[in-house]
């Protein structure tokens, strides 16, 4: 196995994960502070979201210094601190590679807005007919694709916020700075990148799209073999230089392009994010939210086990509502079994488990009450189309609330003292208030906690060879419960997890090896929300 097989990973979005001085924005030093804390949780790399100059209009994710430390978050000596700090802890660090587009604020996209800069390339610049732009296609973030630029003369191409510009790789330049960019970090100690949108990046043709629903145009830059190519070169000249690894966010993938990307032979990436689980919950799209069904999300994973050799799991990321709000239940009396289950589910898959910050502590969902709150680009752009729709306030606000991304990034809850502990200043985005109750201090004290719960899974999953690197077999998927095995040689376990409010029989045997509820034997009947690992058992 590969040690990014063997080990766990952390996601960080530093702005709301430790705020060191007290400015209210998370930084360098908080990360530094909470190393041990991550160390004793047993995960083994980090990835860190961008902590590049940023105008922050989507967080880090429109970069204008590829090569240097948002102020906010520190300077470059904190980031060589920082990775010191984690060698010291045997803990790796990979880096978020923002490669699609880049800020407007960069200073190759204000050089490019000249039609004679070398820099124009860089960027889609393109003439439009009649004031309408280039053509048809509609971006990620609910707005057009294209902005006119009076400077320019032209329009510019940006699939995500407008103040995202897309890099043109066909431009053979670009590929040149990105390769500099990479080796920029790997040098400094980075240990790979996950790879932003990854499956996006070449446009293959700029013609007007089938009108959708959704992306229209996306058939025209979705997982084109010029992205292969990319890859390919990005792998040979860069990657395989080093003892690293990528991970890609590709959307809208089907298996057959994510085996393509991820086999060993074809030298492209190591492992991917697919969304197919994370769609179960909704409707077409993800603001129309149906009710959770866990026999969906159950054939949504088995898929991509059976599918893929190898998976990068996730329940949560920074882009998504918290998993104990949306798969389990987050009212007192399930929270805590609900998000048990949800994590012995995550660290019992076959691959490697990918935590999210405060998923750990079984955060939930913010409690905001108005539009003031939110932060989200997305959101806010969703909320003004649907005005403009004429959608009533109250569904506006609904849906917002079922699917904002700044439902995970209200701040880390470490204790209860004021603003959870995160901040001693006036934090960026508001502290749920429920931080009273759910915090990782009460949590370090409670030996049935969710946070020791994953402390002992982590462990479970480094000693058992079954849940390492053993197969994966969906026995059952309904409403009410999952099952499956996972077997390597001699070694077989069969995991049992309950979704329901209700006790349940399900017939298995075997001497327990883990059980959320904490009880030692099997009787036959599930408890609900519970979980259960069995030792030994045949289907
Ligand atoms: O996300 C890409 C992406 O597809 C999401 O924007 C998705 O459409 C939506 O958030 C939730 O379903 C990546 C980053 O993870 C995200 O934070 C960035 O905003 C985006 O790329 C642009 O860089
Ligand atoms: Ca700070």
């Amino acid at each position: 196995m590969q040690w990014w097989q063997e080990r766990v990973v952390y996601q960080i979005y530093p702005r709301s994960f430790k705020d060191h001085n007290k400015d209210g924005v998370g930084d360098l030093q908080g990360i530094i502070e909470k190393l041990d804390y991550l160390k004793a949780l047993g995960i083994g790399i980090i990835w860190l979201c961008p902590i590049y100059c940023s105008p922050n209009v989507d967080y880090g994710y429109d970069i204008s210094d590829y090569k240097n430390i948002n102020p906010e978050y520190g300077t470059m000596e904190d980031f060589e601190e920082l990775i010191e700090a984690c060698q010291k802890r045997d803990i790796f660090l990979i880096m978020d590679l923002v490669i699609n587009h880049t800020s407007d604020q960069h200073p190759w996209f204000c050089e490019s807005r000249d039609p004679e800069s070398p820099y124009r390339d860089y960027y889609f610049w393109l003439q439009g007919k009649d004031q309408k732009p280039p053509n048809n296609w509609t971006s990620f973030f609910a707005e057009d694709c294209w902005v006119y630029d009076d400077r320019s003369n032209a329009w510019y191409l940006h699939l995500f916020a407008k103040q995202q510009p897309d890099l043109n790789y066909h431009n053979p330049a670009v590929l040149e700075k990105i390769k500099d960019i990479m080796r920029f970090w790997l040098d400094k100690g980075a240990r790979g990148f996950r790879c932003d949108v990854i499956n996006v990046i070449y446009k293959e043709s700029l013609a007007n799209g089938k009108r959708k629903l959704i992306l229209t145009g996306s058939e025209h830059y979705l997982s084109r073999p010029g992205m292969h190519i990319i890859l390919k070169h990005l792998n040979r000249e860069v990657l395989s230089q080093y003892d690293c690894f990528t991970v890609g966010e590709t959307v809208f993938i089907t298996p057959q392009v994510a085996r393509d990307l991820c086999a060993p032979e074809r030298n492209e990436l190591n492992m991917v994010f697919s969304f197919e689980h994370m769609e179960t919950d909704q409707y077409i799209v993800k603001w129309f939210k149906r009710r959770f069904h866990a026999g969906r999300l159950a054939r949504a994973l088995a898929h991509w086990q059976k599918e893929l050799d190898w998976n990068a799991n996730y329940l949560e990321n920074h882009d998504q509502p918290r998993s104990v709000s949306r798969f389990g239940d987050d009212s007192p009396r399930y929270w805590q079994s609900s998000a048990k289950v949800l994590a012995t589910l995550l660290l019992t898959l076959r691959g490697t488990p990918f935590i999210y910050q405060g998923e750990e502590i079984g955060m939930t969902n913010f409690d905001y009450t108005s539009m003031e709150q939110i932060r989200d680009v997305e959101s806010r752009n969703v909320d003004r189309l649907a005005k403009k729709l004429g959608i009533p306030k109250k569904i506006r606000w609904n849906l917002i609330r079922k699917t904002s991304r700044d439902n995970a990034r209200t701040p880390m809850q470490w204790s209860d003292e004021p603003e959870a502990g995160f901040s001693g200043g006036t934090p960026w985005i508001d502290v749920h208030h429920n931080y009273h109750q759910i915090h990782v201090a009460q949590q370090e004290k409670d030996p049935d906690s969710i946070l020791n719960y994953y402390r002992t899974l982590i462990r479970l999953r480094a000693n058992h060879p079954a849940l390492l690197s053993g197969d994966f077999l969906l026995v059952e998927g309904n409403r009410k419960r999952i099952v499956f095995e996972r077997s390597e040689k001699e070694e077989k376990l069969t995991i049992l997890l309950s979704f329901s409010k209700k006790k349940q029989r399900v017939h298995r045997m075997g001497p327990v090896l883990l059980s959320s509820s904490g009880r030692l034997t099997y009787d036959g009947i599930l408890l609900p929300y519970e979980a259960v690992i069995l030792r030994g058992e045949t289907s």
